[in-house]
């Protein structure tokens, strides 16, 4: 179906059809644009920015790009073309048909995996809303607000599941996704990452790269879920997630190329030199990625989780690409295996049920594809030929959820003295001091094609664009 951008609320899910539910939407939208206005880039409404926004769910329509003020962005609903005849791709209802409806016994575990993956989204806004203050061009400005406003767009669509398939709680729920804050003392939103402070780009790169990539996970689990309105919902996002991981790969990459030029420059690899010149010593990134990764892995849960289990036996969330990865859709049987902290400074084997372990298993496959970027990174420096290397910490490494919480683990996951581990620590993350350098390159760059000190020129414009083409106008 295509979609109406006749109505208030652009959408095609036939909301005209649908008075009630049109009514409690329409209700809900003056609040989300006044969150918008208190909430979201501050200071920007008057600014002419470059923006794609969906005009069609096909391959032609989602991408259709021009100059929007953005409080004028036009948010709306959109759902991915129903698959006919589509059937349960996983757990206890395997092969039976998916559901249109959520079933009574499951309704509170999708609310609660709802109002989470929502939380995130006006979460996100608020952690970037003053970044638009120190970009670094008008290209990563742009970048930023098309960002934006895809997260306000994801949560539209959460926020639609809730109103039009969970009745008054929904409604309720709806509600309170605009009244948590991220960072607030007293109503934080619901996942720990989303509560950490975005105040320079170096980390918002980070997150684009990390966070929005459990993102990426967690939405292709939802996609396969049996309850089809939620699973075409989370397919849609999916388009237009991939942007977000982009720019946080492109973006850390031309950090790197940036630093490794200055390197070059200067013949010196000593960060005191780099620092000198501007730019990003490699060990001060490798701390803001050991920062970013350990907390975005924290988004998975626990190793053994029951509600993972009961969320994969009810088919309420699968895997990533259940039909293709995997051979076992059922793993009533199939068991997995792990090493936890014994709590006497050593390790222990333990062996649970496939099911309990589907956490582990979305962690696994999210940590193989963030090495992605670190190779593509490592190749740069090589071939620039310097002998230094980016990692990924261990997943052992400051975790706050899970068997590995607390655990005084070091970057290499060794298991090591807790007082060691908090002397240490400081070291491992950004200090007080490599945050006050960072904050220091934070100078905006606003002359269309111009770029800050600290980064490299992206490789290409966006949708054909030169890179020189002023992407946003500053009224
Ligand atoms: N921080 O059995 P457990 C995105 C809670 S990102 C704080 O271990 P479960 C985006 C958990 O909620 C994708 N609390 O885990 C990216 C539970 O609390 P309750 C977001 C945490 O339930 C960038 C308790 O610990 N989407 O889209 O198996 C920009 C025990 O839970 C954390 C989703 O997450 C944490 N890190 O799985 C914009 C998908 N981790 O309920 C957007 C929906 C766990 O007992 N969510 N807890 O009070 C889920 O699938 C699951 O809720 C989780 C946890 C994977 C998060």
């Amino acid at each position: 179906m295509s979609i109406n951008y006749g109505e208030k609320i652009p959408n095609n899910v036939d909301l005209a059809n649908d008075r009630a539910l049109q009514r409690a939407l329409e209700h809900w939208q003056p609040r989300f644009m006044d969150w918008w206005r208190e909430m979201g880039p501050s200071d920007f409404a008057g600014a002419e920015v470059y923006l794609r926004t969906a005009i069609g769910v096909d391959a032609e329509g989602w991408a259709h790009y021009g100059t929007v003020k953005m409080p004028d962005y036009r948010w709306g609903i959109f759902l991915a073309d129903p698959i006919a005849d589509r059937t349960v791709g996983f757990g206890d209802s395997f092969g039976e048909p998916v559901w249109q409806q959520v079933p009574g016994e499951f309704r509170s575990q999708f609310r609660r995996l709802i109002v989470t993956q929502g939380d995130t989204e006006p979460a996100s806004v608020e952690q970037q809303r003053r970044l638009g203050h120190t970009c670094p061009s008008l290209f990563d400005l742009r970048n930023l607000f098309q960002i934006n406003v895809e997260e306000g767009r994801h949560l539209w669509a959460m926020v639609y599941l809730l109103h039009a398939y969970f009745g008054r709680d929904g409604r309720e729920e709806a509600g309170e996704l605009l009244a948590r804050h991220s960072g607030d003392v007293d109503k934080p939103r619901i996942l720990g990452t989303f509560n950490e402070p975005i105040e320079d780009w170096l980390s918002f790169l980070c997150f684009t790269y990390f966070t929005d990539r459990d993102g990426k996970f967690q939405l292709k689990s939802l996609a396969e879920s049996s309850f089809d309105p939620l699973a075409r919902t989370c397919r849609f996002m999916l388009t237009e997630e991939a942007h977000h991981m982009f720019v946080g790969e492109t973006g850390l990459g031309r950090v790197v190329k940036r630093t490794l030029e200055v390197m070059k420059e200067t013949g010196s690899d000593d960060p005191q030199a780099i620092r000198r010149e501007g730019a990003v010593d490699l060990p001060l990134l490798q701390r803001y990625l050991n920062f970013w990764f350990s907390s975005s892995l924290d988004l998975f849960g626990s190793e053994v989780s029951s509600n993972a289990a009961s969320a994969f036996a009810s088919g309420i969330k699968g895997r990533p690409d259940e039909t293709a990865q995997y051979q076992d859709h059922v793993c009533a049987e199939a068991s997995f295996e792990l090493e936890v902290p014994d709590g006497r400074g050593g390790l222990r084997k333990e062996t649970v049920g496939m099911r309990n372990a589907m956490n582990e298993v979305l962690r696994s496959a999210y940590i193989r594809d963030c090495e992605i970027g670190l190779k593509r990174w490592n190749m740069q420096i090589k071939r620039a030929g310097f002998g230094s290397e980016l990692r990924l910490p261990s997943s052992r490494f400051r975790r706050a959820i899970g068997a590995w919480a607390n655990a005084p683990a070091d970057p290499g996951g060794k298991l090591i003295g807790r007082d060691e581990f908090e002397r240490d620590l400081a070291g491992w993350i950004p200090s007080a001091s490599d945050r006050a350098f960072v904050k220091s390159l934070m100078q905006r760059v606003v002359q269309p094609g111009k770029m800050a000190g600290w980064i490299a020129p992206p490789e290409r414009g966006v949708n054909n664009l030169p890179v020189e083409y002023a992407y946003v106008r500053l009224n």
